[in-house]
């Protein structure tokens, strides 16, 4: 009799936890994603990155007060000189230009490495308008980057967390961004046109 009162105690204790975890995970399952993911392609008659369809995934996740930035691109061909730029309109006048390259924050002006190189590298640049057509310029300053570059079949992977301080807004703020990738080997760049990202 004792043995079945036993018993009947730790399957009861057992299906309390198994339904808390439940209960649990299916409160994780309902939280919103914290990360923002953009999709953007390129057909191949507006590109010669790739032969068929270029496709550049960006995802944009804040942790612990840094925007953790990924972006995926299949482009086919490695080369040192492949290069990924992030563009922020951090100085949140609604626009990206050469002015978002360098922010003042109280009494520092805070420059920005967003030009990711293939080889970890990294350098400024800006986006501009020039005879009707947005190009990026670079600066000089070309320094070891603190990104990750991976490459494999499927692509790149360029991975780079900024402070809030650098890019001059915060996870509970709308911002402004564009992405571009270059292909060394074929000397051409695809400019994402800006676009906005919620806040979390
Ligand atoms: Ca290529
Ligand atoms: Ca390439
Ligand atoms: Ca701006």
């Amino acid at each position: 009799m004792m043995n079945r009162k036993v018993m009947f105690c730790v399957l009861s204790i057992l299906l309390c936890v198994s339904l808390t975890v439940n209960l649990y995970l299916f409160y994780l399952s309902q939280l919103p994603a914290t990360a923002k993911i953009f999709n953007f392609h390129w057909n191949v008659e507006y590109q010669n990155v790739v032969d068929g369809t270029l496709c550049m995934n960006v995802t944009f996740e804040w942790i612990n007060g840094n925007l953790s930035v990924v972006v995926e691109v299949n482009d086919d061909d490695y080369h040192s000189g492949d290069s990924v730029g992030l563009f922020f309109d951090r100085n949140r006048d609604g626009t990206i230009d050469h002015k978002d390259m360098r922010v003042k924050i109280g009494n520092r002006t805070v420059p920005l490495e967003n030009i990711l190189i293939a080889d970890g590298m990294a350098t400024q640049g800006a986006l501009i308008s020039h005879r009707g057509k947005t190009e990026i310029t670079r600066v000089i300053s070309t320094r070891n980057g603190r990104h990750v570059v991976t490459y494999s079949a499927t692509g790149y992977v360029f991975q780079i967390s900024y402070t809030s301080s650098e890019l001059n807004f915060t996870e509970y703020e709308d911002f402004v961004a564009s992405v571009a990738f270059s292909d060394y080997d074929v000397c051409e760049t695809v400019i994402v046109t800006p676009f906005l990202c919620p806040a979390t």
